[in-house]
Parts: C-alpha cells; structure tokens; sequence
C-alpha cells in the first residue's frame, strides 16, 4: 500500500516499560515495587505472571538494541524503574541501577536510536507505598521530583525526549476504582480525584524543573486516549458523549494542556463531593506547565461509544477480559451520565478492544483542535495470540494489517495538519501484560516466554519486523 512520505525527521519508533520486559525484580540491588508486592498475590494476574522474568530485557538489552539498529529504528522509548534506581524510594542511589540505563542509553545512541524515557510507568518504589501510602500523599510528589532531577542531570546531554507519567487514568482507575492494580482500592473516588491531583502537581513540577535544566529536551506526558463515539444522535447520548470526554479524557488533558480542570466536570465532581482542594497556586503552576509542555503523548488502542446509562445501569466496575476469550468483557459505565457499549461497525480483538484505525486519525484531529500541541503517539499496537509455525516463524499479517492501517491515519492526520512527532509501535518485542500475562502478545519480535515463566527468552523476528523496517526505509511511504 502506497502512504505519505513523512518528513526524514520523523522518529518510527518502539515501547517497552521496565516492569513487563526488564526482569531481574530483585537484582544488583533494585528495590521492591508496588507490582512485584501486588503481583505475588495469586489470583490477581492471568496465570499468575509477575515480573520476575519479564522478557529478560535486563541481560539481553544489547541483542535487542542491535535488533532495532538492524531494523534502522529511530527511536525506543523505555520506561526507568524507579526503584531500580533508588531503591528506597528516595535517598540512596544504586549505582548499578544507573549503570544498567547507561548501557541502554548508550547503547541507543551508539546505534544511532534516539532514547525516549518514561520516568513513571506505575512501578512505584514499595517504600514510599510503606511510609506514606504512595500517590495518596503529597509527600509522593517531593520525592517523584527528587527522582526525576537525579535522572535529568544524570542523562543530560544523552536523553532528549522524557515523558513524566504514564497514563494516570488507567492505573489510578485500576488502582483505586476497580482493585485491579496495586494498590488494590475498590470504588474510592474521592481518593481517585485526590490521588490525580497529586500526580498533577508532580507531573507539573517534574515537567518545569525538566525544562529549567534540559532546555533543549522535549518534554511531555503520555494519555491513554480512548476517544468517544455518541451511540448515535439522540441528544441524550449526544450529552453522554460529552460527561464521558468531560470525565474520562479531559480531566487529565484539560490539565495537561490548558492548566486547568475542565469546568462543567469540575462541577459535576465538586457537586458530588469528590473535588480535591485546589489552590490558585496549583492552577497557577498547572497553566505553567501547560504552556512548557513540548508534546502530547498518545497511546492509542481503540475508540469507545458512548450511550445514555441510566442512575442504576452499568458502573464503573465490570469483567474485564483477561483471558483472551472473546465476548466476555461487561460494559462498564458511570450512573446517571455514559456506558460504552460495544461499537456495532467494528470488529474487536480476542480481549474485545475495539479495532478502530480511523479513530486514531479521529484523537489526532481532536487534540489539534482542541490544544495545538503537537502530538507524539507513544504507544499504538495490537494484543493477539501468536503461534511459532512449522517454519519457525511468526508470520503475523492481522498485526502488519493493524499497523498499517492505523499508521496510515496518523499519516492522513498529518496531512491535515496536525503536528506529529514521531509514532512507536507496542511493542519491540512481546513483554509481560500487566495482567493478560504473556499471551496477548504484541512485539514486533517474538519472545520464547509462557505463563510458567520457564521459557527460553530466544528472540524470533516477526513478519510485522521485516514490514516496519521498510515502512522506516521509506520514512512512511510504503506501507
Ligand atoms: C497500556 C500500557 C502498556 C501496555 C498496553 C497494553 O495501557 O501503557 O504498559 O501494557 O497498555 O495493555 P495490555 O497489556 O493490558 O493489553
């Protein structure tokens, strides 16, 4: 298929997070995380994966790097574990932690791969979960911008692209709404809102003090962008559209962007409630921050529809597919304002997420209208069963169809004028699903590793491997 070229400048890149590829949970002194403690619960993760294995990134990063060089990538974008590098949390430094992202970093540019790291990707240090209650205190916020100084003085010079968090609406909701990830809260909004606005201020500071002492860096904070979809145009799921962007989107992109919550979903949540304080001081360093931020990341999986839930219907609490078997995923929704139904006109995945290219050109379009920021999509990608084949090889055309067509809005997006960086595809290669364990697979290469976590870690390029390097060969032109 015949795409646009994009400008040479583009940066094709791939994602990893530290927890689901590095490993190595308790090596050359890295401190326990939040996930390391949730996940040895039984019960909680599929087959009862956690992260002691990961992908093994931790002693095969060189392989992995000379993989991406072979593919001419030109960006990957890591996740740093907190704790790996400051096992307490705070205070002292773990100089083998710091070693271990040297030979990363460096290992990325003498490849000539521009480095991209995530400073927060919800490994939170066990510590600051044991002294204060993590995210729940504002104490968190001090030494999250602690932390984040040590890495940007560290990697000055050699690490131009940040991130300051990842995704504060999936893991706070799983967090402190569903039970689902650590630390494990059932339905505590109150504690949600606060816990947010605390990752608010952190992000904020961390961006600003990123800014003072990386002037050149590009500086942002990636969203899980889900855009809505009204059901159809009775008004009232026109007006579900709305509480569900109000509620779901720009709270965090409200403040992200434009420095404040968005209004008519302030009052919603003061009336109930839930509404943290929030001084004029806080609001001031938001619009700071929103004027110094360099880019939007977007992680982009699938759009949503957004229908009319009456005051009993569907809560925010459902039964998410973890499994892989199609079908079983409930709608969740909030009372009184929006459920998401699924999409009539579109196929789902095996883990029922809406497959849906077009809405990726939708969110591009949205946030340029909407901020004028310019966009850099951290993580599009296709979870999927992928079987080794009597050849030997992973041949996975349903993802190169994925990603073709789901690049191929980001380059219709382009040409209509939205400003976008760069694009990385999830994942290089297969690594640990936070939940869905190792089957829902969604790397460019294949990773000998299983449930049992007794696999071999023997790297296998996938067809879609081969596909992306000529997509980069060509900066986008053939797709
Ligand atoms: C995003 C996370 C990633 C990754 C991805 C796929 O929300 O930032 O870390 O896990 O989703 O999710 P899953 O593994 O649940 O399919």
């Amino acid at each position: 298929m015949e795409g646009k070229q994009m400008d040479k400048n583009f940066l094709w890149g791939c994602s990893s997070t530290a927890y689901q590829s590095e490993g190595a949970s308790a090596e050359d002194g890295k401190g326990a995380s939040v996930w390391d403690t949730f996940a040895s619960v039984p019960g909680r993760t599929f087959g009862n994966t956690d992260g002691r294995v990961g992908v093994d990134f931790y002693h095969r990063w060189e392989e992995d790097l000379d993989l991406m060089a072979k593919m001419g990538l030109k960006l990957f974008h890591f996740s740093v574990s907190w704790p790996r590098v400051l096992p307490e949390g705070r205070g002292r430094v773990n100089e083998a932690g710091l070693a271990f992202y040297d030979k990363v970093v460096d290992g990325c540019r003498a490849r000539g791969i521009e480095p991209m790291i995530t400073l927060y990707h919800w490994d939170l240090p066990q510590a600051l979960e044991d002294a204060y209650g993590g995210w729940e205190s504002p104490q968190c916020i001090d030494d999250f911008v602690a932390y984040a100084r040590l890495m940007y003085e560290h990697f000055k010079g050699r690490v131009n692209y940040w991130i300051t968090i990842n995704e504060a609406n999936i893991f706070t909701r799983f967090g402190w709404l569903t039970a689902m990830h650590p630390p494990a809260k059932f339905d505590q909004k109150k504690l949600f809102f606060q816990v947010n606005h605390n990752l608010f201020l952190a992000h904020a500071k961390a961006l600003l003090l990123g800014k003072k002492l990386l002037p050149d860096a590009k500086i942002g904070a990636s969203f899980a962008y889900g855009p809505g979809y009204a059901f159809d145009c009775d008004p009232r799921n026109a007006e579900a559209r709305q509480n569900f962007d109000e509620l779901e989107n720009y709270w965090w992109l409200d403040v992200y962007c434009m420095g404040d919550y968005p209004l008519v979903g302030e009052h919603y949540v003061r009336g109930q409630g839930e509404m943290p304080d929030v001084s004029d001081a806080d609001r001031a360093l938001f619009r700071q921050a929103a004027d110094a931020m360099d880019f939007i990341g977007v992680n982009y999986y699938h759009s949503n529809v957004c229908e009319f839930n009456p005051p009993d219907g569907a809560m925010p609490f459902g039964y998410p597919n973890i499994t892989g078997a199609k079908g079983t995923e409930t709608v969740t929704g909030m009372p009184g304002l929006y459920k998401n139904p699924p999409n009539p006109y579109l196929h789902r995945t095996n883990w029922d997420w809406t497959i849906d290219a077009t809405g990726l050109k939708y969110a591009c379009r949205e946030l340029t209208s909407r901020y004028r920021k310019p966009i850099f999509i951290t993580e599009n990608g296709l979870g999927h069963l992928d079987h080794r084949e009597e050849d030997g090889k992973i041949h996975d055309g349903y993802r190169v169809k994925f990603l073709r067509q789901h690049i191929a809005a980001v380059e219709d997006a382009a040409r209509m004028g939205c400003d976008i960086l760069g694009y990385c595809v999830w994942a290089f290669t297969d690594l640990l699903s936070w939940l869905n364990g190792y089957r829902k697979r969604y790397g460019l290469v294949y990773v000998d590793q299983n449930e049992s976590m007794n696999g071999t870690n023997r790297r296998t390029p996938k067809d879609s491997y081969y596909w992306y390097a000529s997509v980069i060969a060509s900066d986008g032109r053939v797709l």
